[in-house]
């Protein structure tokens, strides 16, 4: 898929609702011709001497056949989405009748919208930049408070104008080192060496911050990668089903049922967690019980939160202890859930609430203290700071162009300390802004939009 000059000329047509049966469907038109060609098809006012954001009633005719009762929605370029004509059919929500209309147009020579086309030329016609506009893409895929809140900012231009901040600033030095190389032999010096190192810090600093929310960003966008680890018949897959108010995960008596894991999705406090369910760790002769655990091992390693579980009425401090050693040495964050308080064990119980006042004691099997475990989670993941408004970086590309931006700004530095001449210095700064401006969109690649826009749906 790659858009040809013409192709953006062309008017295009998509459904943007859900494929199916609803209440009402919306076909969305866009381009040059998109209020004539609809205006030829629609009975009721004249669409073309309207104006724009005005709704009509009316109806759609194939000849002599009609096709629906409809409103039509008119946006006259260029105060609509794609700064084009847009016109918004809303006919009664069957998928034969959204065909016949698709059809209708297709005939008069409208053209099926590609994924994301009208996103892009929203973008292509200067609506918003690129990270803008994939944001949008976000904002739809939002399934959380915290994902929403995200995407929104960064669709609203939070984080695009921090990047097109730190761009202007590079490309005014950038500017007086290239009037310096003009002069050439002459010895001037416009832009001061001293303010290009103390602009090129601080711009580190902001790229380094935006850099290190991408941990968080991602965590809010997919989900906080939660394992439920502990020995066989803890009751990891109980918690599982227990959290996730379904039966999910095998549970039985026999030690070992959890092979592979198993993941699902919760939303806790608007965070959404993606717990993962593990083979029990235990030393084992059984091989495909073995790979399961050396799975565990790995989950557990790149998890945001380990739930730490074991069972009340099986295990004694002195293994509750090892297990602790271990988990702190690994440095991921856990819980010491204890399971099975139905069962009692005081003795423990006492010995515990003595050692590690922090244990939560649960019962998995009669979803027992639950919310207790849930608020718990909660307190330990803190996505406070990004509550309190800060830019998070959730897309990989973005990732990717802030990474080599770093580069690009420590080579200006060691360019600097080495007392390098300008060409070097202004190509090191054109990097970096070459990195700065694909984020925001400045500098593209037709291979970079279609990879981009690709991931959109049609009609959007
Ligand atoms: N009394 C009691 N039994 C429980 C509780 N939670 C789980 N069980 C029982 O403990 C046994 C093991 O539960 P599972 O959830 O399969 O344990 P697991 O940790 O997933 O075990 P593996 O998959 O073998 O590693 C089952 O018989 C459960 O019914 C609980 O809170 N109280
Ligand atoms: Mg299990």
């Amino acid at each position: 898929m790659s858009f040809s000059l013409s192709e953006q000329n062309d008017t295009i047509i998509a459904l943007a609702t859900p494929q199916g049966v609803g209440a009402i469907a919306v076909i969305r038109l866009s381009g040059k011709d998109a209020i004539q060609l609809t205006n030829e098809v629609f009975f009721g006012k004249n669409l073309s001497i309207q104006e724009s954001h005005t709704i009509h009633f009316g109806t759609i005719r194939d000849g002599e056949k009609i096709i629906d009762e409809v409103l039509v929605s008119l946006f006259i370029a260029p105060k609509s989405f794609t700064k084009e004509n847009v016109v918004e059919i809303s006919t009664h929500g069957s998928s034969y009748i959204v065909n016949q209309v698709l059809k209708l147009f297709i005939r008069k020579g409208v053209r099926p919208a590609k994924p994301g086309e009208f996103t892009q030329r929203a973008f292509l016609n200067g609506q918003f930049d690129l990270a803008q506009a994939e944001a949008v893409a976000d904002l739809i895929h939002a399934d959380s408070e915290t994902s929403h809140q995200a995407a929104l900012s960064q669709m609203r231009g939070g984080f695009s104008s921090e990047i097109q901040e730190l761009r202007n600033r590079l490309i005014h030095f950038a500017s007086m080192i290239e009037l310096e190389l003009d002069f050439g032999e002459e010895d001037v010096e416009f832009a001061s060496r001293e303010e290009l190192r103390a602009l090129v810090e601080r711009l580190l600093r902001v790229v380094e911050e935006l850099i290190l929310s991408f941990d968080l960003g991602n965590v809010i966008k997919n989900g906080v990668p939660t394992v439920i680890a502990g020995k066989p018949n803890a009751g990891k897959s109980t918690l599982l089903n227990a959290l996730l108010n379904e039966e999910k995960a095998i549970v039985s008596e026999i030690a070992g049922t959890t092979r592979d894991f198993i993941e699902d999705e919760i939303n806790i406090g608007g965070v959404i967690f993606r717990f993962i369910d593990t083979a029990g760790l235990r030393e084992t002769t059984d091989i495909i019980e073995a790979i399961g655990v050396s799975r565990t091992q790995e989950k557990m390693k790149s998890a945001s939160l380990i739930l730490y579980l074991f069972d009340l009425g099986d295990t004694d401090l002195v293994e509750i202890n090892r297990d602790i050693n271990k988990l702190e040495n690994q440095g991921v964050p856990f819980l010491k859930v204890a399971n099975k308080v139905d069962k009692g064990n005081s003795q423990l119980i006492s010995e515990l609430k003595d050692k590690y006042p922090d244990t939560i004691f649960i019962s998995a099997g009669n979803k027992e203290n639950l919310e207790e475990l849930k608020s718990r989670i909660l307190v330990l993941v803190n996505l406070d700071k990004f509550r309190t408004g800060n830019t998070v970086v959730t897309n990989v590309r973005h990732y990717d162009s802030l990474v080599k931006t770093r580069e690009s700004l420590l080579d200006i530095l060691t360019g600097l300390d080495n007392e390098v001449t300008n060409d070097f210095v202004a190509m090191d700064i054109r990097r970096s802004l070459h990195f700065l401006g694909e984020i925001t969109g400045e500098i593209t690649t037709d291979d970079l939009l279609e990879n981009i826009f690709r991931n959109f749906c049609i009609g959007k």
